[in-house]
């Protein structure tokens, strides 16, 4: 008996304590605060991060005359057909078949043009290469002159994998580019994501 009434006192003993700390749970205030997480449509980059666009070869501000243009290329490799040379995205690109490779612009309408960009995908997995390119104008689309000599131009990703030809002003409606070499293409093809004209 007596050992039956120790149990039932220890028992007791134990209870008190969790009686007393259920009683002050019930008496804490819940406090909920609901905050709406901003729409997050692009990736987001910490102001102390370096933004590497910052070593990009700079591009006029101006209105890129080629893009949505009719453009018009000889031969190109599988997929990768002209008019993704002028669709305004770096993941889509154009790839000739062979040099030379020429790709033209029809400007629609009568400009005067002074500098041509040739970017490609600015990703680090296009590996650095050189092409050699061209810059050519006309009136009519039939005669052409050139505007730019072939100059072997570096590719690289630390500089946005995109280069920038600037030549005197020229009256064109028609622009036709021009590729001579590509050292980096696994199919001997020149390659371009987009190419931008400007006045
Ligand atoms: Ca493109």
């Amino acid at each position: 008996m007596k050992r039956v009434l120790t149990i039932i006192l220890a028992a007791l003993l134990l209870a008190i304590p969790c009686f007393s700390v259920c009683e002050e749970a019930e008496e804490i205030e819940t406090i909920v605060t609901i905050v709406t997480a901003p729409e997050q449509t692009q990736a987001q980059r910490p102001p102390c991060f370096p933004d590497p666009a910052d070593d990009y070869i700079p591009l006029p501000e101006s209105e890129n005359l080629a893009q949505g243009k009719p453009v018009k290329s000889g031969a190109h490799t599988d997929v990768y057909v002209d008019k993704n040379v002028n669709d305004g995205r770096t993941d889509t690109y154009w790839e000739s078949k062979g040099f030379p490779a020429e790709i033209t612009f029809d400007l629609q309408g009568l400009y005067s043009v002074s500098t041509v960009a040739v970017c490609l995908n600015p990703s680090s997995i296009w590996e650095p290469r050189i092409q050699e390119i061209a810059v050519q104008v006309s009136l009519d689309g039939e005669s052409f002159t050139e505007a730019a000599a072939p100059v072997k131009y570096q590719f690289d990703a630390a500089t946005g994998n995109r280069i920038r030809i600037d030549f005197d002003p020229a009256k064109a409606a028609f622009v036709k580019i021009v590729f001579t070499l590509n050292t980096s293409s696994r199919t001997g093809g020149a390659q371009a994501a987009e190419i931008c004209i400007y006045e």
